[in-house]
């Protein structure tokens, strides 16, 4: 049995804006927070200990942290060295710099030969020895459509027509290392991409046009015993028959609002050829809550503010209060006593937003005087944006689904 740990989605230095200045440390408490829980997964790695750690990619927001940023992610990521503990990190979208080949920001593990570490910035088999026997790791960055193909064979083509193109294309060139994989070693396929059953809520038409979708029979294939994914924040598993399992462990820290309801953590396996037992392992970390009232209709919209306030455990927490009201209500709004009240929290921002009574529409056909149902609304607005139309499919079933109350009317912005 092979012991593995695998993380992703770290975005170290990321959401700084909901922490503030430690004054002991002179750093960002979110920073803070992020390499407190990196930590807590170096603990477990070394304290089981496990035999090898995987990192399904995005270190940071962007390729180009900040040096202490950096620094943060380099201290925690030591210690496996120190411990020997072999490691794989992956190369995600926020990892790759459009200058040059492969990922700038993790690259710097491979330029000094770190003992141990692979840094996965190509589709390529690596076969690692590891204290209890080996391991064959196929690593698979993001990819882009430059990656694969040149742009003169894209011109012409239409975003889907350049998708399956490359879905073909990565067919081919990952049929190819599955060649090289020795049957008898149990295999990981370790991968930063958009699987096609992925949930993600409303996220799903915000990411179309900036990659393509991996449809998961690419990767429910005899030769993995386990899928390693990286890219969605919200943990999942793709394949509920786990032959292999097709894991997301999803983010260590919440990035954003977008993931206050999900619990994050790092996934633990046990690995043998033919064999695979898994465990989502939660980590305590800082809750997100966003207070969301409507207080325009209310005789006395402080009195509601601050009951909708007390409703909520804020102590500790990264806080938001949205919330509704008319313009001649604004002097009713005590905000010395709002700050007060939202004081316990880490940190808080306040949104107030207008409610007009006087909206105009903007599209002629969607006057007030048509009753007009949501999905037709919308359709006559896609109709009416012709830089949409690439993805007004994607949001006419997006909406369905909201409508549904399949999926939870969350806005993420990237992951
Ligand atoms: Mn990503």
């Amino acid at each position: 049995m092979i012991k593995i740990l695998h993380l992703s989605d770290i975005h170290m230095g990321s959401g700084l804006s909901h922490g503030k200045t430690n004054p002991e440390t002179g750093l960002n408490t979110r920073l803070e927070d992020f390499t407190r829980t990196l930590g807590r997964c170096m603990d477990r790695a070394i304290s089981e200990p496990v035999d090898l750690v995987i990192f399904g990619g995005d270190a940071f927001p962007d390729s180009t942290p900040p040096p202490f940023v950096k620094e943060a992610f380099a201290n925690q990521f030591r210690r496996l060295v120190d411990a020997q503990i072999p490691t794989v990190l992956l190369v995600g979208n926020h990892d790759q710099h459009s200058q040059g080949q492969g990922g700038a920001s993790l690259g710097i593990y491979r330029s000094l030969g770190v003992p141990g570490f692979i840094v996965g910035d190509r589709l390529e088999m690596h076969c690692i020895t590891t204290r209890n026997g080996p391991v064959q790791v196929i690593t698979l960055p993001w990819l882009t459509r430059s990656t694969l193909m040149a742009r003169s064979e894209t011109e012409g083509l239409s975003l889907d027509d350049v998708n399956q193109l490359l879905r073909d294309r990565l067919n081919v060139a990952m049929e190819a290392e599955i060649r090289r994989l020795n049957p008898e070693i149990p295999t990981i396929l370790l991968a930063h991409l958009m699987a096609d059953r992925a949930n993600l809520g409303a996220e799903r038409f915000l990411a179309v046009g900036k990659g393509f979708n991996i449809p998961i029979s690419m990767l429910t294939r005899p030769c993995f015993d386990y899928v390693a994914l990286g890219h969605v924040h919200k943990h999942q598993n793709l394949n509920k028959s786990n032959d292999p399992p097709v894991v997301y462990p999803g983010s260590i820290e919440r990035v954003d609002f977008s993931e206050e309801k999900e619990d994050k953590g790092f996934v633990l396996l046990e690995l043998e050829r033919g064999k695979v037992n898994w465990e989502f392992c939660a980590l305590p970390v800082r809750d997100f809550c966003t207070i969301k009232v409507d207080v325009s209709q209310a005789e006395n919209p402080q009195a509601e503010l601050i009951k909708a306030i007390e409703k909520k455990s804020i102590k500790d927490a990264v806080v938001r209060l949205i919330y509704q009201l008319r313009s001649e209500q604004l002097d009713g709004i005590d905000n010395t006593e709002l700050h007060s009240a939202l004081s316990e929290a880490h940190s808080y921002n306040i949104q107030p937003e207008l409610v007009s009574q006087l909206a105009r529409p903007r599209l002629p056909e969607l006057d007030s005087s048509n009753s007009i149902n949501p999905l037709e609304a919308l359709k006559t607005y896609l109709d009416n944006h012709e830089e949409l139309k690439d993805i007004a499919e994607f949001m006419l079933e997006a909406a369905n689904n909201l409508l549904a109350g399949e999926v939870e009317p969350l806005i993420m912005v990237d992951n």
